[in-house]
């Protein structure tokens, strides 16, 4: 049984997050998401994401290749969460690939010795910034 982990805050759900978690799905039996609490993406991204956290899991639940969904609280907690849903590999866009995330770390360096790293290539041309600023211009 190999568990796939992966983590994103998924608002304004959209066909990049469909592609990536449809795709990660397939390296493992499991796909277990931690969705960025509302505060998380605050820090992260400066700003409260348009879903709430509650609405943001219950999308994912619902997709077919999604096991387990759960709440992220802390961007340095994620080996603990690797370590706790026994992940024998985390996926996630290739945006973060060599890329220091909030620990300071990549996540190569963040996970070495906990579980394997898969950078998967991002969907080109759609994130929710930019529909935000889309729908705002229209
Ligand atoms: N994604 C993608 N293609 C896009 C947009 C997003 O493949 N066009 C992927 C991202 O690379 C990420 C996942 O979808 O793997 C979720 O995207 P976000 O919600 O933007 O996640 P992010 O803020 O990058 O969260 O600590 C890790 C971060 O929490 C990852």
């Amino acid at each position: 049984m190999s568990t796939v982990i992966t983590f994103g805050t998924f608002d304004l759900f959209h066909i990049g997050h469909l592609n990536i978690l449809e795709r990660a799905a397939k390296y493992g039996d499991k796909l277990i998401v931690g969705v960025s609490s509302d505060k998380l993406n605050i820090e992260k991204k400066g700003r409260v994401p348009i879903y709430s956290c509650e609405a943001r899991m219950r999308i994912l639940r619902a997709l077919k290749c999604v096991d387990e969904v759960f709440c992220e609280e802390s961007l340095e907690a994620k080996a603990d969460y690797c370590k706790q849903y026994k992940a024998s590999v985390m996926i996630i866009g290739d945006d973060w690939k060599d890329k220091q995330n909030h620990t300071g770390k990549t996540f190569d360096e963040q996970l070495e010795g906990i579980c394997d790293v898969i950078y998967l290539e991002r969907t080109p041309s759609i994130s929710t910034t930019q529909l935000i600023e889309q729908i705002s211009n229209n």
